[in-house]
C-alpha cells in the first residue's frame, strides 16, 4: 500500500484517462453494462469497476473525511466516511431510535426535556407523551475558533418542533437540546465563526404573534419573527432579535461582526401568491456588537425569560440592517476569502453577492444598503445554495435547472462594475434538483477545493424502483481546475438537506467512554444515595415504595443479574453498567414485551424505566451482538401478582 493510499482515498487514479470517460457515463453504464454484450458496453463496464475502487477504500484503508449528514424528518445526524459515502453511524438527536433507546433512557430524557417550554410540556401532557419524537433536521455545523472547525461540537436545528441540538464530538451522542421561545420553526442554523463559537445563530421561520396566547388570530399585520442566538458554550439562550419578514438560512463573517439571514416572505404573505408578490426580498444583517451593546443599556423587553431586542424596519436602530435581494432567497453562504457572501435568489437566477467590508457604511451612513451588493451574476434556474473552493470559485446548486454551476467570484465583480468578462466557468448535470451541495472544509478557512457533493431532492430513475416512495439522490464529484468529475451515485433515505465535510485530522472520538463522564451523572448521584458501586460488578437491587432500582453490570457474555424479583405494578428502573473496557464490545439491554430496549457501549452507564404491570416471567436479554455466547446473555424478571 502506498503511503498516498494509507493517508486516505487517492484521487490520482479516478482522474486519469481511463476513469474520465466512465465518470460521465455514471449509474447508466453500468445499467448498460448488465443487459449489453457490445464491445464499448464492456470498457465502460471495467472503467466503472476501477472508479468504484478509486473511492472506496480497501481492507484497512480509510476515509480522509468525517462527513456530517443532517437528515430532515428522520431527525437524526448522520456520520459517514468521506468520500466513500459509507454511512457510519446514526446519532439519534430529535428522534426515537430503537436500537439505542434515544428518547426512552433516562439519561436521554433528561437531555430532551430540561429545556422544554412550559407550552410544550402541557401539549405532551395532553398528548400522554414524555418527549417530542420527531423532528426535522436541517442544518448541522462544526464548532469554530478563528474560522476553522476545531472537533468540540456539532450544532443542528429541528424546525419541526423549533429546537436547537449539540452533539458531542468526543463520544458523538447528544448532550444538549433547546427548544427556542417565542421563535416558531427554527430552519437556518450557523454557528460563529470568529473569534469562536460563542453564539449559535438560529432562525425562525413560521411568523406568530409576538405573544402567542390566542388573542390575535388570523392578523398576520401583528405577525413577527425572532432571530436568535444560542450562548454555545451553556445551550441557553443569549438574546433574540425581532424581524420584519420571516427568516430563513442564515451564515455568520470571518470577522466576528455580522450574522446574516435570509427572508423569503418580506411581504409577510400568508400564501404562495402573497409570498411570491415582490420581486425584491431581503437579507438582514445582525451588528452583534449593536446587540450586545442595546441588551447592557436595557433596550430590550422580556419574553418568556429572553431578553428580545427590536430590530424591525424602521425602528432607526443600528441593530439591524435590510439590504434588498431578488426574489425570494434561500441559501446564506460565507466565502472562505473572508469578503464575498453569496445569497441564493432561487426564484430570480441570481447570486446577490455582498462584500462585508462595506457593511459597516450601511450603520454609519444613510447610504444605499443595496451599495454592499457587489455582484449578481445570472447563473441559471433555481440557486439555492453555494459551496466554495478556496480558490475564488464558488458552486452553486441550480434547482431547477438539475445543475451545480461553477463561477468565479472575482470574475463576477468584475462583470458588476461594467466589465466584459464571464464568471461561469463550468456546468455539470446532477440527478436530480439538487438543494444543499457542500465542499471538502468548504465553510471554513480551510477549504481545499478537492471535493463536491450534490444532494439532490429526486432520484427518479437512478435506482430499481422501492415503491411509491423514492430515496434522495447524493452524487459526490471530484475537483479538479475546472473539470467536476462524478464519482458516486448513491441513495440516502428522507432526507439530508445540509452537510459538512470535515478532515478527519479534526475529529478525534473516544472508543471506550470514561467511567466519570457527566452523561450518566444522575445515575451516579442515585446510586451513591442507594450505596451501589456501579464503578464494579453491581447485583443489587434497591426498593424504594413501588419504585425498584435493579443495578446490574455486563461483562460478555454476561449480566451480572440472573433473575430479579418486582411486585405487580411496580415502576422498575433498570441501570447497566458495560465494564467491559475493549474497543467495540457494546452490550445492550432489551426487557422482553415491554418496550424497553437500550445501548451501553463499553465502560457506560445507561438506565431505563418501564412498569411491570403484568404478574409473570419476562425474559431480558442483551440486543447487540457482543459474543459467541450472545444469544445467553439474558435472564428472568418475576413479576409477583398482587397479593
Ligand atoms: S434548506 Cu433544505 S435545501 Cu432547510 Cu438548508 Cu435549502
Ligand atoms: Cu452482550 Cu450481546
Amino acid at each position: 500500500m502506498t503511503e498516498e493510499r494509507k493517508a486516505g482515498i487517492s484521487r490520482r487514479g479516478l482522474l486519469g484517462a481511463t476513469a474520465g470517460g466512465a465518470a460521465l457515463i455514471g449509474a447508466g453504464g453500468a445499467r448498460l453494462a448488465l443487459t449489453g454484450a457490445a464491445a464499448g458496453v464492456a470498457t465502460i463496464a471495467t472503467s466503472s469497476a476501477a472508479r468504484a475502487s478509486d473511492i472506496s477504500p480497501g481492507p484497512g484503508e480509510l476515509d480522509e473525511y468525517y462527513g456530517f449528514w443532517s437528515s430532515g424528518q428522520s431527525g437524526e445526524m448522520r456520520i459517514l466516511g468521506f468520500p466513500s459515502m459509507r454511512e457510519l453511524m446514526r446519532v439519534p438527536v430529535f428522534n426515537r431510535c430503537s436500537a439505542t433507546g434515544w428518547g426512552q433512557t433516562n439519561e436521554s430524557l433528561k437531555i430532551m426535556t430540561e429545556n422544554m417550554t412550559e407550552k410544550t410540556r402541557k401539549q405532551l401532557a395532553a398528548d400522554g407523551k414524555k418527549v417530542h419524537d420527531n423532528g426535522d433536521l436541517h442544518h448541522v455545523h462544526m464548532s469554530f475558533t478563528e474560522g476553522r472547525y476545531d472537533g468540540r461540537f456539532l450544532f443542528m436545528n429541528d424546525k419541526a418542533n423549533t429546537r436547537v441540538a449539540r452533539v458531542r464530538c468526543d463520544v458523538m451522542k447528544c448532550d444538549k437540546i433547546l427548544e427556542i421561545p417565542n421563535a416558531k420553526a427554527i430552519h437556518g442554523l450557523r454557528p460563529q465563526k470568529w473569534p469562536r463559537t460563542n453564539y449559535v445563530f438560529a432562525n425562525g421561520e413560521d411568523e406568530t404573534p409576538m405573544v402567542n396566547d390566542g388573542t390575535v388570530l388570523d392578523n398576520p399585520s401583528q405577525y413577527v419573527n425572532f432571530f436568535s442566538a444560542v450562548n454555545a458554550d451553556e445551550m441557553t439562550m443569549a438574546w433574540q432579535v425581532m424581524v420584519s419578514g420571516n427568516l430563513d438560512n442564515t451564515d455568520a463573517d470571518y470577522d466576528g461582526k455580522y450574522a446574516f439571514s435570509t427572508s423569503y416572505n418580506s411581504e409577510m404573505g400568508m400564501n404562495t401568491a402573497e409570498m411570491m408578490a415582490a420581486d425584491m426580498d431581503h437579507v438582514v444583517v445582525f451588528n452583534l456588537a449593536e446587540i450586545e451593546k442595546g441588551i447592557a443599556a436595557g433596550d430590550y423587553i422580556e419574553l418568556n425569560g429572553v431578553k428580545v431586542i427590536d430590530g424591525r424596519k424602521g425602528q432607526n436602530k443600528n441593530y439591524t440592517r435590510y439590504i434588498p435581494i431578488p426574489n425570494s432567497p434561500h441559501g446564506c453562504n460565507m466565502a472562505p476569502d473572508k469578503i464575498h457572501l453569496c445569497i441564493n435568489g432561487k426564484l430570480s437566477p441570481t447570486v446577490s453577492v455582498i462584500d462585508v467590508r462595506k457593511v459597516d457604511a450601511l450603520f454609519t451612513s444613510d447610504i444605499d444598503p443595496r451599495s454592499a451588493v457587489v455582484a449578481e451574476p445570472e447563473l441559471g434556474l433555481g440557486p439555492l445554495h453555494t459551496a466554495f473552493d478556496g480558490k475564488g470559485r464558488a458552486y452553486t446548486t441550480l434547482f431547477l435547472d438539475s445543475q451545480v454551476v461553477v463561477w468565479d467570484i472575482e470574475k463576477a465583480v468584475r462583470a458588476y462594475a461594467g466589465e466584459a468578462v464571464d464568471p461561469i466557468v463550468t456546468k455539470a448535470d446532477v440527478h436530480y434538483q439538487p438543494g444543499h451541495n457542500s465542499t471538502s472544509m468548504g465553510e471554513t478557512l480551510d477549504a481545499d477545493g478537492k471535493w463536491y457533493v450534490s444532494m439532490n431532492k429526486f432520484s427518479k430513475d437512478r435506482f430499481i424502483n422501492v415503491g411509491p416512495l423514492k430515496p434522495e439522490n447524493e452524487q459526490v464529484f471530484a475537483i479538479e481546475g475546472d473539470k467536476l468529475t462524478l464519482v458516486h451515485d448513491g441513495p440516502t433515505f428522507a432526507e439530508p438537506h445540509d452537510s459538512i465535510i470535515v478532515h478527519r485530522s479534526i475529529v478525534n472520538p473516544l472508543s471506550v467512554w470514561d467511567r466519570n463522564d457527566r452523561m450518566w451523572a444522575d445515575t451516579r448521584a442515585q446510586a451513591e444515595k442507594d450505596g451501589v458501586d456501579i464503578d464494579s460488578w453491581a447485583d443489587t437491587v434497591i426498593r424504594d415504595g413501588n419504585k425498584v432500582r435493579v443495578y446490574m453490570s455486563s461483562i460478555a457474555p454476561t449480566f451480572s443479574l440472573e433473575s430479579f424479583t418486582v411486585q405487580e405494578g411496580d415502576e422498575v428502573t433498570v441501570i447497566v453498567t458495560n465494564l467491559d473496557d475493549i474497543d467495540d464490545l457494546t452490550h445492550g439491554f432489551t426487557m422482553g414485551n415491554h418496550g424497553a430496549a437500550m445501548e451501553i457501549s463499553p465502560q457506560a452507564t445507561a438506565s431505563v424505566t418501564f412498569t411491570a404491570a403484568n404478574p409473570g416471567v419476562y425474559w431480558y436479554y442483551c440486543q447487540w451482538f457482543c459474543h459467541a455466547l450472545h444469544m445467553e446473555m439474558r435472564g428472568r424478571m418475576f413479576v409477583e401478582p398482587k397479593a
